[in-house]
């Protein structure tokens, strides 16, 4: 089975991605990973330690001559400010941040034996992992985008599709409105200037995902849930919606449910308020995914806190750190929702190599999926 693990902290030596079960016979272009953590790197409202590391993978198993072997893929991330044994101890937790919780379960009071680890510099390896994947999504002719939707109370008002990626790309805040990428850019300086951080909301499709990903036979392996404990997972991230979400609630079922109609010999959908996923399964139709993300945790104003060691009222540490990552999390986002359906179409086509695969799928489309694409 697809899966990733990371290992490293964030001013250790690396951070390594250990990818196991990519198929044999992938062509890996390294530079195209590399692209993906260049673009978790920028946003507007980064702090200074993204002028200090320029990510980039070295591939240290799984590629021969560039193409996967089925082995397991060790790809590992150099960190430049790699001080972990001399930077300070952090006495007096940060609300927000996994610092008290952590120092409490591991019996510590230098919450930087945690903070090392919970910190999202842990994402870039996450990146690297997902931007594997989304090369194997791409010979399937599947495309994972995201953009960002609302920082702080600015929201972009658009629907997005895979023409518009080259100007999400070009964009500093991964929003191509330009009228509201400056009110967004405006938010984020108010808030910098009032020593505050904010966050927002970014949106994730998935196109040409064909029908039938995921299960509707038992909770676990439904499609959604994975997709949102993936997302989820990914630090300062405290919600999770697919198509109309929350709205759902709102809405009548004779509104809300999405028609199936027949065109020529295609079903296609009238809508898609499900987000594509309906009984646990991929429909067919755009996946489409929201994720709100929280306020980064380190205020440079910061908040009442305790000190661990001499258990006095003291303001939270400050660490540097950023004033809004949302568009870092959105690629990140990206990242997380390639990998659960890199993982969810090989869980449905198997195959030890790559021809393996393409052989099952297109047996799969011809007999269910042909209707669909
Ligand atoms: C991050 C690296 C970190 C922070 C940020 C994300 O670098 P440092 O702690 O050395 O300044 O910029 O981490 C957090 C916001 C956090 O709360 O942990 C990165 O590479 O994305």
């Amino acid at each position: 089975m697809l899966n990733f693990r990371t290992a490293g902290e964030s001013h250790g030596k690396a951070l390594i991605a250990l990818i196991e079960g990519i198929p044999a016979g992938l062509k890996l272009d390294l530079d195209q990973i590399n692209s993906e953590l260049a673009e978790r790197q920028k946003g507007y409202g980064r702090g200074g330690r993204m002028l200090i590391e320029k990510d980039r993978v070295e591939a240290l198993s799984g590629l021969r001559k560039g193409i996967t072997l089925g082995s397991p893929i060790t790809l590992m991330i150099p960190n430049k400010d790699e001080r972990i044994d001399t930077a300070p101890e952090v006495r007096v937790p940060r609300p927000g941040h996994a610092d008290l919780a952590g120092a409490l379960k591991y019996g510590t009071r230098d919450a930087r034996d945690i903070l090392e680890r919970a910190s999202a510099r842990e994402t870039a390896a996450r990146v690297a992992a997902g931007a594997v994947a989304r090369q194997l999504l791409s010979r399937f002719g599947i495309t994972v985008f995201g953009y960002v939707i609302s920082i702080g109370r600015v929201f972009c008002d658009c629907r997005l599709n895979v023409s518009d990626i080259p100007a999400i790309r070009a964009s500093d805040l991964s929003c191509p409105d330009k009228k509201a990428a400056k009110m967004m850019r405006a938010e984020i300086d108010a808030a910098a200037k009032r020593k505050d951080t904010v966050g927002g909301v970014f949106e994730l499709i998935a196109k040409n995902v064909p029908p039938g990903l995921g299960s509707h036979v038992q909770w676990d392996l439904k499609l959604d849930g994975k997709i949102a404990r993936s997302i989820l997972s990914i630090q300062a991230i405290k919600g999770v919606e697919f198509g109309a979400g929350f709205a759902s609630a709102l809405i009548p079922g004779s509104r809300l449910h999405d028609s199936i109609v027949k065109s020529g010999k295609r079903i296609v959908r009238g809508s898609n308020n499900c987000g594509g996923i309906e009984g646990g399964m991929s429909n067919g139709s755009d996946i489409v995914v929201r994720a709100a993300m929280k306020p980064i945790a380190t205020l440079y104003s910061p908040l009442k806190s305790v000190d661990l060691v001499t258990g006095k009222q003291s303001p939270a540490s400050v660490e540097r750190s950023d004033i809004c990552a949302v568009p870092a999390a959105c690629v990140v986002g990206e990242a997380a929702l390639s990998f659960e359906l890199a993982r969810a179409l090989l869980e449905k086509t198997g195959g030890d190599s790559i021809r393996e695969v393409e052989r099952n799928m297109n047996g799969y489309l011809k007999q269910a999926g042909a209707a669909f694409r």
